[in-house]
């Protein structure tokens, strides 16, 4: 969690410099979903992701460098510099990839589920997403599809009540719940504190379990909230979609300092130990944007590559 939080606050700091020229979206105050939910998978199992995936990335084990270098639109990124932030990828963690589109990866989790399924491989699948996404058609096809065939894979929505600037009870009438919509195609599904490190590792462990061991597929319900803007480095509490008063609210519900402390008091760790994490941490982030930085920029040659799978 804190890697994550010290990474997005590096990028939120460097971005003014305009040398990232990829919209980012941090996921800045939702690193307890995200970091949680990986540490119940292993190296082997594959995650897939959506716009906000730089903490997912980074929880499956997700190379820091090729990320930054990636952002930075260098050649030496995950995706060779050409996609940027959203077009995260290191299929050596499992992490198979991001797409901006809302809901696009979703359809193409449960797919990979199916295959991992005919291959009778020992592989869990989980798919992030959030509260918007679950408003797409493929949401619920892949809902169904995974039900139906029972596939090893856990939906995971991070619900920080938000698509850009829209919240829930302007999108739909009456407001339905995420579990409940899972439940109604027969799948299990469970809704929980997003921001309690414990509560989501013990879910996802659960469910990924139950996946690994052929008991079908579950979705996992955190509510959490995004602290920075939707899209780029900065806060957009005064224009009028959220109040400063929510933010702040949340902002008490640090996911972070919450965990620091519960380790601090259950004589984990010490504080001693936590600034030293924390400085090492820093220290690799700052010789990534180094190496994003000093790395080359893609041929031009490139640019056709990659584009169509062969
Ligand atoms: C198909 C499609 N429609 C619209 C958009 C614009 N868009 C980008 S992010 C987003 C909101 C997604 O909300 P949610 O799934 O809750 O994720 P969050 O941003 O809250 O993490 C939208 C509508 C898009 N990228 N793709
Ligand atoms: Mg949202």
């Amino acid at each position: 969690m804190l890697r994550i939080r010290i990474v997005e606050n590096a990028i939120a700091e460097s971005y003014g410099e305009q040398e990232m020229r990829c919209p980012v979206h941090l996921s800045i105050g939702q690193e307890a979903a995200e970091a949680g939910a990986c540490a119940a998978l292993e190296r082997r199992d594959y995650v897939l992701s959506g716009h906000r995936s730089h903490g997912h990335y980074l929880a499956k084990g997700g190379n820091l460098k090729a990320m930054m270098a990636e952002i930075y639109g260098k050649a030496t990124g995950c995706a060779g510099g050409k996609g940027g932030s959203m077009h995260l990828v290191d299929l050596e963690a499992g992490f198979l990839g991001a797409a901006p589109i809302v809901g696009s990866t979703i359809p193409i989790a449960a797919g990979v589920a199916f295959a991992t399924q005919m291959r009778n491989e020992d592989r869990v699948v989980m798919v992030f997403l959030g509260d918007g996404a679950t408003e797409t058609g493929v949401f619920y096809e892949s809902v169904n599809f995974a039900a139906l065939k029972h596939l090893p894979i856990v939906f995971l929505v991070e619900n920080n009540f938000y698509s850009v600037y829209s919240p829930m009870n302007v999108r739909q009438k009456g407001v339905n719940r995420i579990v409940d919509i899972a439940r109604a195609h027969g799948m299990e599904a469970h809704q929980a504190d997003g921001n309690d490190l414990d509560i989501v590792y013990q879910l996802s462990r659960q469910a990924v379990t139950k996946a690994r061991t052929g008991g079908g597929p579950s979705l996992l319900e955190f509510i959490t909230y995004r602290w920075r803007e939707h899209c780029g480095p900065g806060y957009d509490n005064d224009i009028g979609y959220r109040t400063e008063d929510e933010f702040f609210s949340w902002k008490e519900r640090d996911p972070v300092v919450a965990y620091e402390k519960k380790l601090i008091a259950n004589g984990v760790v010490g504080q001693h130990e936590m600034d030293l994490i924390a400085r090492d941490l820093k220290q690799e982030v700052d010789a990534a944007i180094v190496y994003a930085k000093q790395s080359p920029w893609p041929d031009l040659n490139t640019l056709p590559s990659q584009v169509y799978a062969s």
